[in-house]
């Protein structure tokens, strides 16, 4: 778990180096080499790693828009993972993507920026591995501003009429963009949504990995075993603005402050430490962690560009109407009208 939270914490700092090139002095979302948003998931290690750790590569996890820290620990290839948010052709998606939309059919990985759109998804794969008599399992990973939604509902629902074998995890950082919790949300702990539709709940009020280890072990446990669905909601803490470039001008500098002096990697190291594990083996640990990093961004930063032709491929199951009447005139003006 700390390996998977190192990984993800240095990945996103050298993310943010990458993306900031080329951005200044007036910020320009469309300029250097990632370009359009960026959403970093420093804060949320913790559940990510403490989740994933008991998946198998067959199970199907789905996050949202901030997705690295889960990816990375699902085991998403991070050198396909890089060059797909620099936009390159041999990146997950093609470079057709981007950060926001990652998939790994090697490791049943998927994200959208749809917030709680990867809930019927998830709900989707458990019901086919339930009627395929698998033990697979799904986890849907969504934030605490998505627990609002239809789509949220009706899969919690689904899931639990059906009985199937899916956990929701809803990480609650008490921000949606600019939003505090409080003001659109009625209960204070989401996992009070599951009493609604018969479910187990479970909070995990600290980003604790261990404690995030725990509650999700007997959650997943259970979907295994086919005795249905668990929603667990992990506190969580948002220490960057929503995306990159965000002045969070709406947010107080207390709750800045409060969301950056716990952390959950110092506090799993502490553990580590307590346990007997020594210096030389966490600097270890860190080491191979910033290697494997980097070693992805230059490999990927390395990659080539896809191919302007091929920017249709992949994206409609049929070509969008008009395509076929323009291409024509395109080639006849070289392209450029
Ligand atoms: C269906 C839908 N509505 C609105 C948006 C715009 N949007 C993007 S992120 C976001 C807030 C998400 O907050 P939360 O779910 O708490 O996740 P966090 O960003 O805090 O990790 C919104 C409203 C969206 N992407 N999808
Ligand atoms: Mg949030």
């Amino acid at each position: 778990m700390y390996d998977d939270m190192v990984t993800a914490r240095y990945y996103e700092e050298r993310l943010q180096e990458e993306y900031l090139e080329g951005k200044q002095p007036a910020f320009d979302i469309s300029a250097g080499p990632i370009p359009g948003e960026l959403h970093l998931a420093a804060g949320h290690e913790a559940s990510g790693a403490g989740v994933c750790r008991h998946l198998r590569d067959a199970d199907t996890v789905t996050a949202p828009h901030r997705p690295h820290h889960v990816a990375i620990a699902k085991g998403v290839d991070l050198k396909r993972m890089t060059a797909e948010i620099f936009g390159r052709q041999t990146g997950l998606g093609k470079g057709k993507g981007g950060h926001m939309h990652l998939f790994d059919p090697d490791v049943n990985f998927a994200c959208s920026g749809i917030i709680a759109q990867g809930c019927p998804p998830a709900v989707g794969a458990a019901l086919a591995s339930k009627k395929r008599n698998q033990d697979s399992v799904a986890v849907a990973f969504l934030g605490e501003g998505a627990i609002d939604q239809g789509g949220f509902f009706e899969s919690l629902n689904l899931a639990s009429v059906q009985e199937l074998p899916v956990v929701f995890v809803v990480e609650d950082n008490d921000w949606a963009i600019s939003m505090p919790k409080s003001r659109v949300t009625d209960v204070e702990d989401g996992s009070r949504r599951a009493g609604g539709f018969d479910l187990p709940g479970v909070r995990v009020d600290h980003d604790d990995a261990v404690a995030v280890y725990e509650a999700a072990g007997e959650a997943i446990g259970r979907a295994r075993d086919g005795n249905g669905p668990t929603l667990i909601e992990v506190q969580v803490h948002r220490r960057m603005g929503h995306f990159m470039g965000d002045a969070q001008a709406y947010r107080p500098d207390e709750d800045k402050e409060r969301a950056t002096e716990r952390d959950s990697i110092e506090r799993l190291e502490a553990d580590l430490r307590e346990q007997g594990v020594e210096d030389h083996e966490i600097e270890s640990i860190r080491e191979k962690a910033h290697d494997r990093v980097n070693e992805a961004i230059e490999w990927a930063k390395d990659q080539p560009e896809p191919d302007p032709e091929e920017a249709y491929e992949d994206v409609f199951t049929n070509s969008p109407s008009g395509i076929e009447e323009i291409e024509p005139m395109l080639e006849a003006t070289g392209g450029d009208e």
